[in-house]
């Protein structure tokens, strides 16, 4: 054990305590002399399990035993991580179901398994939370104290498992619980950009985790670890491979690798989906059309649904892009979107199987403004897709930009289920070099009201069908975890990935519980740190906005989304470049949507339309997407357009330098290795964020024609 005697002897006083917390020091705690935590390599992201600190004395004596009642594989499951981390939580084995439940015993099951439960007499409250909900109470039974984790099914009492053991996790008491919960969306679900060559499209953290050489015979553990974190923030499913499809993920040799996968998750609850190429008719099952609207065609997809489905019985569905980036679909052969995803949907929907139809299409042909292209072709076939279809939209109209507006075919589509599209993988936002906590950037978005039906009818409401009936639900996010120890590249971006599956379970919930729970599960409990890593975190995505995009700015980049590039103008596409959306000239800069320009502005609905198009009441955050500005234009702090901008870039670089200087402070706080990991990667953030400031500046600077202003 490393023991850095000098920071203990610095922080001793303040932190006494809680330094102690790790599950390399002992049981004492609070007597203990503090040592610096041993070093962790981050492979078990927040189910590391490490003593909450003082808390875990009063937790003991509400987890004397457990009893999981089943015998189902999800309950095997659940005993196994229940006996995994009291063991490291409490810092002692705790005995599994081998007593009759007496004081102390937390008790899970459901009605049917567990005789406990039934005799509760708790059905109506059972009634209430659906299929994946959970009770988790505090009960007298006969007349001892125990923990009760009830639900309907197995996957539901192991969500209230994993509650729980958050609620261990992160310190808060555990004797008082009255906790019911069901999650508000039913399709929560990573959607993992995987090619079967074992790279990953925009994966940052190494190469794919699935062995297909290795599959079906040989599974390495990390599957069940993947499923593990899945299963422990509510995600319960899983859409394997790149969206830009390899038709051969649906030949018979591996479709047995797919359901060898899915056969390790099924205990889990994350069900198995693939992204379907949708010229597979053709180029896998030699075809000469893959028209949705040949009879051939619909035949061969019903044979593909039928092989799938004996393989994997509970098979999830498809995703598909289609005519989109090169992807074959249905405007190939003049149909619609529509025709497309009913053709699958048909074939699956024998199964219950679901067609998840992506929204991420741009063709040139429909307008010039790229950002207005998917509403108009979904809009007009709204209420055209069969009940088992979704379509999968995107945050915001181009392209997982650190900032954008809402959709506007969030509530612009009234008679077709709406998932949600995330990028936890940050593409753009840094990728996995930069600290950028995704959270805030998302409950931006899910906060944004729509007015589809007047105010209060925001993104989550939509997402939850509260604004429009919705037959499907769901919010998914891009992820792609790789092989890396630490599956995410970044320490932080591990964050994204949690918040993601938190925010698909609970669309209302804050950024900063999340944030803070996180940081509570993954690194210390220790109060002072603990905020301080909050604060950081908080305040990630607009220092990554003012150092890259910001008041509006977008797409200045170039072909690897991470290098400034606002003077790109060759790609085979003009709206693939920077100059498109920038429009720098001597004249001003940003794109005019406004109803005297493009008129983008027009697919929100009032009063967000006229929000938006007024510059006076336009949110400065969103100035340059709406609006083109001259560049003495007099923004809200009273300073020309040109100086609020450079004003920006300093500020955003000086707080990439001040995250920084923050995190050097948590020195001894959190274990070296991974402190010296996130600081090895701080130094390229500062050192980018100089960079990314300067090189705008000199670039937009050609045009503005004025110095960058004295910084104070
Ligand atoms: O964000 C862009 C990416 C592409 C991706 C595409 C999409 C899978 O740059 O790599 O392709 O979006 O979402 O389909």
């Amino acid at each position: 054990m490393k023991i850095n005697r000098r920071k203990f002897v610095a922080v001793g006083l303040a932190g006494a305590a809680s330094l102690c917390v790790g599950r390399y020091t002992s049981r004492g705690m609070a007597d203990e002399p503090p040592v610096q935590p041993l070093d962790e390599d981050g492979y078990k992201l927040w189910l590391r399990y490490a003593p909450p600190g003082d808390a875990a004395k009063s937790h003991a004596r509400f987890v004397r035993q457990i009893r999981v009642d089943g015998t189902s594989a999800t309950c095997a499951a659940i005993r196994d991580e229940l006996r995994l981390a009291t063991a490291t939580l409490l810092g002692t084995a705790i005995p599994l179901n081998d007593a009759a439940p007496a004081a102390g015993t937390v008790v899970v099951g459901t009605p049917e398994t567990s005789p406990l439960v039934r005799n509760l007499n708790w059905s109506a409250d059972l009634r209430a939370i659906g299929n994946e909900g959970f009770i988790v109470r505090s009960a007298r039974v006969g007349r001892q104290p125990m923990t009760v984790v009830a639900a309907n099914t197995d996957l539901g009492a192991f969500y209230g498992a994993f509650h729980f053991l958050r609620l261990m996790q992160t310190g808060r008491p555990i004797d008082k619980l009255e906790i019911t919960e069901r999650p508000a969306l039913q399709l929560r679900l990573m959607n993992d950009w995987d090619n079967l060559d074992g790279t990953i499209e925009r994966g940052y953290a190494g190469r794919s985790l699935w062995q297909w050489n290795e599959l079906p015979d040989k599974l390495s553990p990390r599957y069940v670890d993947y499923a593990r974190a899945c299963a422990s923030i509510g995600i319960n499913g899983a859409v394997i491979n790149n969206v830009n499809a390899n038709p051969q993920i649906l030949a018979p040799d591996y479709l047995r690798k797919v359901a060898a996968l899915a056969n390790v998750w099924r205990p889990y609850g994350v069900r198995m989906y693939l992204s379907a190429n949708f010229a597979s008719p053709v180029l896998l099952g030699g075809l000469s059309t893959a028209d949705p609207l040949d009879k051939t065609v619909a035949d061969w997809w019903k044979a593909k649904a039928d092989e799938i489905y004996q393989l994997i019985p509970d098979f999830g569905g498809f995703l598909v892009k289609a005519n989109s980036e090169g992807q074959p679909g249905p405007k190939t052969y003049a149909r619609t979107h529509a025709d497309g995803a009913n053709l699958l949907a048909d074939a699956l929907a024998p199964h219950n199987g679901n067609v998840i139809w992506r929204a991420f299409v741009y063709d040139q042909d429909i307008d010039p403004d790229r950002v207005k292209r998917a509403y108009l072709e979904f809009t007009r076939l709204d209420g055209r897709f069969r009940p088992n279809v979704a379509v999968q939209v995107k945050n915001g109209p181009l392209d997982f930009q650190p900032r954008e507006p809402f959709h506007p075919l969030f509530g612009g589509l009234k008679q077709t289920s709406v998932i949600a599209e995330i990028q936890a993988t940050q593409e753009y936002l840094g990728q996995a070099k930069h600290l950028v906590y995704l959270g805030t950037m998302w409950t931006e978005f899910l906060d944004s009201d729509t007015h589809a039906m007047g105010g209060g009818s925001t993104v989550s409401n939509v997402l939850a069908g509260q604004v429009y009936p919705s037959r499907l639900t769901g919010l998914v996010s891009v992820t792609n975890p790789g092989l890396d120890t630490n599956w995410c590249g970044h320490h932080f971006s591990q964050s994204n990935w949690f918040a993601f599956g938190r925010l698909a379970w609970n669309p209302f919930l804050s950024a900063g519980t999340i944030a803070e729970e996180w940081t509570r599960m993954t690194f210390t409990n220790h109060d002072e740190t603990v905020a301080v890593i909050r604060e950081m975190m908080m305040g990630s995505r607009e220092t990554f906005v003012n150092y890259t995009m910001p008041l509006g700015l977008h797409h200045m980049i170039g072909g690897d989304h991470y290098a400034p590039q606002p003077w790109n103008n060759q790609a085979p596409e003009a709206d693939w470049t920077a100059t498109y959306y920038n429009q720098a000239s001597v004249e001003g800069i940003g794109f005019d949507r406004t109803k005297n320009g493009d008129r983008a502005v027009e697919q929100y609905f009032p009063p967000v339309c006229d929000m938006f198009d007024d510059i006076a009441t336009c949110p400065e955050k969103l100035l340059l997407w709406f609006h083109r500005c001259a560049w003495d234009y007099r923004t809200k702090s009273g300073k020309i357009l040109w100086d609020a901008l450079c004003a920006k870039y300093y500020v955003g670089a000086a707080q990439a330098a001040a995250l920084q200087r923050t995190w050097q402070s948590l020195a001894g706080k959190i274990d070296s290795r991974r402190h010296q990991e996130v600081a090895d990667r701080l130094a390229i953030q500062v050192a980018d964020s100089a960079k990314w400031r300067d090189q705008i500046l000199a670039y937009f600077g050609t045009f503005s024609k004025r110095p960058v202003p004295a910084m104070s």
